[in-house]
């Protein structure tokens, strides 16, 4: 759509679908070169061959640090490094109170907050070595501002997110790196449709003070401006995309 990040490359982790793929997309259609990375390794690969130009696929389990290593040999080997990360991959689960288990905590950590650092980690080590400016957006929600019920570990998680982002602003802010989160609200994405939460729409948007169904695009389009050097002045900021349904 515009030619704004012609010359950069990006990593989008979790983008086989949904809000992961619109963002893919969209800062390939502002001219990055896109590195879709997800577990779902065929999902990767067919989203990279629609979005097609520069897009390229390159599986990753974001928790496992071997698979972030190897990512991260991967994106050294076929590009001159990443000047984006978009941290996306996550599990968005819906699950009671009483049936949030150990097991449950620790996978949901694991993967939406502790990948969020291991791909985060790797990212900005290769910045800076290769004296890069670089962009990490990190993708939270607005169940941390609002106390959305059934998925406990996930708002925990996604705390951290934005805690992390807040520290990283400040340490990183020397290196020309800059470090922001965005809080979706409820989302139309694959997963929702898949899920109980696709049944919450109704209630999200008598909340909202824009009325409508959110769509991965209305938060792709906060992400590529984010990434984009318009941005350039913003970082530790957490920007909430959900229709006015919460204020912070
Ligand atoms: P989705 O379930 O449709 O897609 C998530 C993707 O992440 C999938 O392709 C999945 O394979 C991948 N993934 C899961 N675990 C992974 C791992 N360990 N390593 C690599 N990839 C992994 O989800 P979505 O609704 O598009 O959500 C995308 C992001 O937006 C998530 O961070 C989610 O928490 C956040 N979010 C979603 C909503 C919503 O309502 N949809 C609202 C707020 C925030
Ligand atoms: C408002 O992040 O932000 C449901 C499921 N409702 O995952 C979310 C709202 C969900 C959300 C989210």
């Amino acid at each position: 759509m515009t030619d704004r990040l012609a010359g950069m490359t990006a990593l989008v982790t979790g983008a086989a679908q949904g809000i992961g793929k619109a963002i893919a997309t969209r800062l390939a259609a502002d001219g990055a070169t896109v590195i879709i990375s997800d577990v779902n390794e065929e999902g990767g690969r067919k989203a990279a061959e629609e979005i097609g130009g520069k897009a390229m696929a390159i599986a990753v389990d974001v928790s496992d640090p071997d698979s972030v290593t190897a990512l991260f040999d991967a994106i050294e080997a076929k590009t001159g490094g990443i000047d984006i990360l978009v941290n996306n991959a996550s599990i968005v689960p819906f699950i009671a109170w009483d049936d949030v288990d150990l097991a449950h905590w620790q996978k949901i950590i694991s993967v939406n907050l502790t990948g969020a650092f291991l791909v985060t980690r790797a990212a900005t080590d290769q910045m800076r070595a290769k004296g890069k400016a670089g962009k990490v957006i990190s993708i939270a929600s607005n169940t941390f501002f609002a106390g959305t019920p059934n998925m406990a570990a996930y708002v925990a998680a996604k705390g951290g997110v934005i805690g992390l982002t807040r520290a990283l602003a400040t340490e990183l802010g020397a290196h020309n790196i800059t470090v922001n989160a965005v809080t979706p609200g409820l989302i139309e994405s694959d997963g929702v449709k898949d899920s109980p939460h696709k049944d919450a729409f109704e209630f999200v948007e008598m909340l909202q003070a824009v009325k409508g169904k959110g769509q991965p695009e209305h938060i792709a389009d906060v992400v590529a401006f984010l990434a984009s050097d318009d941005a350039r002045w913003i970082t530790g900021q957490t920007l909430n995309v959900d229709a006015g349904m919460v204020r912070h």
